[in-house]
């Protein structure tokens, strides 16, 4: 069995700042979480951006600039997220492939996302699908719920296997409306990853308190992690999170723990098809 791919999603479009000020925002907040994630062991970072006055933002300009200054600062996988916040728009969602990042998040359909509706039709999924192979962008599947497993079969049976060949998924666990994250989901997720194309990787994340259940699921179940304050905002009961940092490296004990330490950038750009640098 491999090591482990620890994903570092620092942000999110949820989660105000003005609620918990150790949300990194800005872009020097943003890159020198970066640089501390991927001295602890990350090797991709999954990045929504914020505007000045901290809110979400798909602005192609902040955008490059990100994609820009991650690159420069670090080894990191960028993956930009297409799914950005549950009231953008399907054009500004396309939009952000423009931005030129390495990865990019594409999520299997439509789901509830508490009081919101995270809207992702057959067609629009297709569309970001064929634009990612396209321009070489690596996509990260995101799954939400057990049938989108079955959407992504689907798709890559219809649409072919995307740029580098490799599938890679993330199971995005306990998000009200969502699968719950627990050991019994993600081992039906696991049974019906095997039904997609061979070598097909996935990582796991769960909201909440569901953090610690669903990374320990995923390690034994040969999984790999994503964490950070895009998911989780409380560290244990009553113990807000003090930073990504905090997260990843306990995702980074939890893999040394389970004899699959974190991958280097370098190890996991050959595992998921994406050339080093
Ligand atoms: N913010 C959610 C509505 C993604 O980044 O691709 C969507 C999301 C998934 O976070
Ligand atoms: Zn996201």
């Amino acid at each position: 069995m491999t090591g482990t791919v620890i994903t570092v999603a620092p942000t999110g479009a949820e989660v105000s700042k003005a609620a918990v000020p150790a949300l990194p925002v800005t872009l020097d907040e943003l890159v020198q979480t970066a640089k501390e994630c991927e001295a602890l062991g990350a090797s991709i970072i999954h990045v929504h951006i914020r505007d000045a006055a901290a809110e979400p933002t798909l602005d192609q300009g902040r955008l490059r600039a990100t994609v820009a200054a991650l690159r420069d600062a670090t080894d990191l996988i960028v993956q930009l997220s297409s799914g950005g916040a549950v009231t953008d728009p399907e054009a500004g969602r396309l939009a952000v492939l423009d931005a030129g990042p390495e990865m990019a998040s594409c999520t299997m359909g439509t789901v509830n996302f508490g009081d919101g509706v995270f809207m992702n039709r057959w067609e629009f999924i297709v569309d970001l699908h064929v634009r990612m192979q396209e321009r070489g962008i690596v996509p990260e599947y995101e799954i939400f719920d057990l049938g989108q497993l079955t959407t992504l079969q689907r798709l890559l049976g219809q649409y072919d296997l995307p740029a580098g060949g490799h599938v890679h998924v993330d199971l995005v666990m306990g998000v009200p409306g969502g699968m719950p994250g627990t050991t019994a989901a993600l081992a039906a997720c696991e049974h019906a990853i095997r039904d997609l194309p061979a070598g097909t990787t996935f990582s796991a994340t769960g909201i909440g308190r569901t953090t610690i259940p669903v990374m320990l699921a995923s390690l034994s179940a040969g999984g790999h992690l994503r964490v950070g304050m895009e998911d989780t905002v409380t560290y244990a009961k009553g113990q807000p999170v003090e930073s990504n940092m905090q997260l990843v490296a306990r995702a980074a004990g939890f893999a040394q723990l389970a004899q699959r330490p974190p991958l280097t950038t370098a190890a996991a750009r050959d595992l998921l098809g994406i050339p080093r640098r």
